[in-house]
């Protein structure tokens, strides 16, 4: 950047004045936010991508993997995810956020003899069903059943019912309802648990939040499963999600104090 010809002036080095009440105030700011999705946490109602993704995260080993797929899974741990000193390992597929290939990539990771939590949404379960066929198309000399079965996978749909970033997004403001729905949304029924069904794959409905952690927990290593969460509409998330950022924002608000707006 150039200065005023002639000013003389220097900007001062930002290294050598700093303020002391900088790093307290982001760890109040800090708390402050952590706080209100606690207590979010703790609501009880449907359960919310904000819930599902804390309460996952909070309860899974270090020695775990977790997958996200887009949309709202990857954002749900991004935001909503906890703060701890031994997290598990947190991977998402790279590239423009395909909902395509993630149980493939799951079930790859877990081959490699890791403990796998894949967090998906219905679309991308649903778009990824060869996943869940490939073993058994394995002529049967080279199929590896004992690997099969100690697969330690768990792929956990977030069943809201199609699309549910879509409702997020400024398409559902301006659409009528039964556009948005067919084009963006996307809504299915039951056809996760009538696809697991189909295909052998054993399924565990999780209907309430305080189901979750024995969901995930329980059977690890016996071959992959699902656990299908029965989400909230998507709209009716959205309004959820809603009130609690502006909750998160007056907390923070608050916690710093008069002299934010500032500083
Ligand atoms: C291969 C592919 N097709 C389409 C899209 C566009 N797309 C982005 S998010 C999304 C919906 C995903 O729905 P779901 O997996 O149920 O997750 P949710 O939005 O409910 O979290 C779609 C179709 C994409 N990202 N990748």
């Amino acid at each position: 950047m150039t200065r005023p010809a002639g000013s003389g002036a220097r900007s001062p080095d930002p290294r050598s004045t700093p303020d002391p009440t900088w790093l307290e105030r982001w760890r109040r700011a800090e708390r402050a936010a952590q706080g209100v999705v606690d207590e979010h946490l703790r609501a009880g109602g449907p359960p919310t991508v904000a819930q599902v993704a804390r309460l996952a995260l909070r309860c899974l080993p270090p020695e775990a993997t977790v997958l996200c797929s887009a949309s709202l899974p990857v954002r749900g741990v991004e935001w909503y995810g906890p703060v701890r000193p031994d997290p598990p390992r947190v991977l998402a597929n790279r590239g423009a956020n395909g909902i395509d290939g993630v149980v493939s990539t799951a079930r790859g990771l877990a081959m490699t003899g890791r403990a796998v939590v894949a967090l998906v949404g219905d679309l991308a379960f649903l778009h990824d069903l060869t996943a869940w066929l490939e073993p058994a198309r394995w002529p049967a000399a080279s199929r590896n059943d004992q690997v099969e079965d100690r697969l330690a996978l768990t792929v956990v749909v977030l069943d809201n019912g199609g699309g549910g970033i879509f409702s997020h997004l400024a398409q559902a403001e301006v659409l009528p309802a039964d556009r948005f729905e067919a084009l963006f949304a996307t809504p299915q029924r039951q056809q996760v648990r009538e696809v697991c069904a189909g295909l052998g794959v054993p399924l565990l409905e999780v209907g309430e939040l305080a189901e979750l952690p024995d969901a995930l927990s329980g059977d690890r290593g016996r071959g992959p499963r699902v656990v299908r969460v029965v989400m909230p509409p998507a709209d009716q998330e959205r309004a959820i999600l809603g009130a609690l950022h502006e909750q998160i924002g007056a907390a923070v608000e608050a916690a710093l104090g008069p002299a934010a707006g500032g500083a």
